[in-house]
């Protein structure tokens, strides 16, 4: 099939989902053309059938914001008039269903169908759209969208609700690619760059946004330390509160234990070597870092929210009650005596999700929308 994929290019996991999905349809033989205001952060060229193209918004005087939806819906249309691309699979509802919902109108009056699937990541509808102004655009654009998904049984429940579109979201988890993401990355020189032996190396990936609460992590790294627990901690990423997070790790006297990175696009050699992985979300419809550190076998540490415990099974990690630090320190310390088995599970428990079954969902999706020939 010839696809547009649209997506945000930015740090983030909706981005990531895409740009992985588009690679991957295309190695399955699909022509894929991913669309974005700039080239998504795991994007890599050189693939068979993956074309890129960069949405840039016009400027004059009179505007005080480029009109993206509108050069976005207006990208849509030529792709489906000049590439023949049969379907728009938009992931994240704001702005990129209204623009395909947009692009749809147009070809719809020069006599071309074409569907739309808008994948669901969380934030979208469940803090953003919430918006008054917003909201009922976004409404119409899900309504409109031939099929929405979400990435966890409890977001597509949560936007059915906020909706009003019961039983009409259908899920299709994120996936991982179990070879990229691997215990067979394990670089033993790399971790020793980051904890001294019998350290634990406790590790976290985010845009740290609000929303990730990087600070409680610290907060919790912290307790972790003043019990005796000889441990450093991995903090991978960017973003509005970095710079929070490394006053905190001053005043709290842990510069020698922390580590800041930055963001980098290949995030498996340093999840690899993490004994834990930890998230503090105030909200995580899925939450792909841990997938992806699970997958490398890292057993996660997360509050239970959104589709957290979807993803994070007994066995492969831990959940604690949101803002809970202490309870958070308390499974902490339980997963750190059992590490080899938590390992191994969370190896396992990553598996449910691999390339190779989520993949098909999706072509069979695309196959039940597809409009017979043109
Ligand atoms: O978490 C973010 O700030 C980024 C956001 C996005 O849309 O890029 O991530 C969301 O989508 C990911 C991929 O589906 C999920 O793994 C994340 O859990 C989800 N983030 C939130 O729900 C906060």
């Amino acid at each position: 099939m010839r696809i547009a994929v649209v997506c945000y290019p930015t740090l983030g996991g909706s981005g990531i989902v895409a740009t992985e999905l588009a690679k991957a349809l295309s190695c399955k033989g699909h022509s894929v053309h991913l669309v974005s205001s700039e080239v998504p952060l795991r994007y890599s060229v050189c693939l068979p059938n993956l074309y890129f193209h960069q949405v840039i918004p016009p400027e004059y005087p009179l505007f005080r914001y480029r009109p993206y939806e509108s050069a976005l819906a207006g990208r849509l249309v030529q792709l489906a008039e000049s590439e023949g691309v049969e379907l728009f699979h938009v992931h994240y509802a704001i702005p990129h269903a209204v623009s395909a919902y947009l692009a749809q109108q147009v070809l719809k009056e020069r006599g071309l169908r074409v569907p739309i699937i808008t994948t669901l990541h969380g934030t979208d509808t469940v803090v953003v759209s919430q918006d008054p102004d917003l909201y009922p655009v976004v409404r119409l654009a899900l309504r409109a969208s031939t099929q929405v998904t979400a990435v966890s049984q409890a977001l597509a429940e949560e936007t059915e609700a906020r909706f009003g579109l019961a039983g009409a979201v259908e899920v299709i988890p994120n996936f991982v690619d179990t070879e990229v993401f691997s215990p067979a990355r394990y670089d033993a020189n790399l971790r020793a760059a980051y904890a001294a032996p019998g350290e634990y190396l406790l590790v976290h990936a985010s845009n740290f946004r609000p929303v990730k609460q990087v600070p409680q992590i610290i907060q919790l790294f912290a307790r972790l330390v003043e019990i005796g627990v000889p441990a450093r901690l991995l903090l991978i990423g960017d973003g509005p509160e970095k710079v929070l997070c490394e006053q905190q790790v001053r005043e709290l006297r842990l510069g020698a234990r922390v580590h800041f990175v930055g963001g980098i696009a290949d995030v498996a050699p340093l999840l690899v070597i993490g004994d834990v992985f930890v998230l503090a979300s105030a909200y995580e419809s899925f939450g792909l870092a841990a997938l992806e550190a699970m997958a490398c076998g890292v057993p996660v540490v997360a509050p239970a929210v959104g589709g957290l415990p979807e993803v994070i099974s007994s066995e492969a990690g831990q959940l604690f009650p949101k803002d809970d630090i202490e309870a958070a320190l308390h499974v902490t310390l339980r997963v750190l005596e059992k590490l080899p088995r938590y390992r191994q599970a969370a190896r396992q428990n990553a598996l449910r999700f691999r390339k190779e079954l989520i993949l098909p969902q999706y072509e069979v999706l695309y196959q039940k929308v597809q409009v017979p020939a043109r």
